[in-house]
């Protein structure tokens, strides 16, 4: 059974979780990393250097990188469907996985690290507001590619909402005062993988903490 090893709060965890039980493949998840530790030990190390989570383990394929793991996955059992044969439909999701890393998860880990995982009197402020700022602005660009779209690529779910699925939450569950509230095509999307169970259970469900 596919094994995925890394703590079920971690942003890049959800990603795996999440994709893995949309496409209906049953896994095993081990508690590793932040208060639970292990990722610093030698045994994990040699299975990621980087000592950071996500791992999965597939028979004998061992795998880290969040996205990586999500086309694996994606391209192992629903080819065709979640990741798309057609080459130019692919790539059109490729990019905004890789824009998920490049230019959203700078500033919403500013937004999320400054607002949940540190106390008040700690704060840096000015680090929180321009996160906001450079997280809207990334997430403008994504209101605009969902104009007249159920998901990202058209109108099936596709490999690319899994590496968005959990930021979109901590932007709308976090406590952001001020949060600019002119993305109308954002939230629909946001209320649709909502309704979608799989979502629910590994991203929505869990607290944000
Ligand atoms: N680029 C990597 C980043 C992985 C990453 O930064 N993971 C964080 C959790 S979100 C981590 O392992 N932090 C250390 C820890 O949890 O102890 C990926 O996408 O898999």
């Amino acid at each position: 059974m596919l094994k995925i090893l890394g703590r079920n709060n971690s942003v890049n965890v959800m990603k795996v979780t999440w994709v893995a039980e949309e496409m209906g493949v049953p896994f095993e998840r081990v508690d590793i990393g932040g208060a639970f530790g292990g990722n610093d030990q030698p045994e994990y190390l040699a299975m990621n250097p980087n000592g950071k989570v996500p791992t999965v383990i597939d028979g004998d394929l061992v795998l880290w990188e969040s996205h990586a793991i999500v086309r694996y996955l994606a391209a192992k059992h629903d080819f065709g469907g979640i990741y798309p044969e057609d080459l130019k439909a692919r790539a059109n999701l490729d990019r905004w996985m890789d824009w998920t890393h490049t230019e959203l998860s700078t500033p919403m880990r500013d937004v999320f690290w400054g607002l949940v995982r540190t106390p008040p009197e700690k704060r840096n402020l000015d680090q929180i507001r321009a996160g906001v700022e450079g997280a809207a602005a990334a997430f403008r660009k994504l209101d605009a590619q969902l104009e007249g779209k159920a998901y990202i690529g058209g109108d099936r779910l596709s490999m690319a909402e899994f590496p968005l699925g959990g930021f979109v939450h901590r932007w709308f569950g976090v406590a952001i005062e001020n949060r600019p509230d002119d993305m109308p095509n954002l939230r629909a999307w946001y209320d649709r993988l909502c309704a979608r169970p799989a979502y629910r259970k590994h991203i929505a469900d869990i607290p944000i903490t």
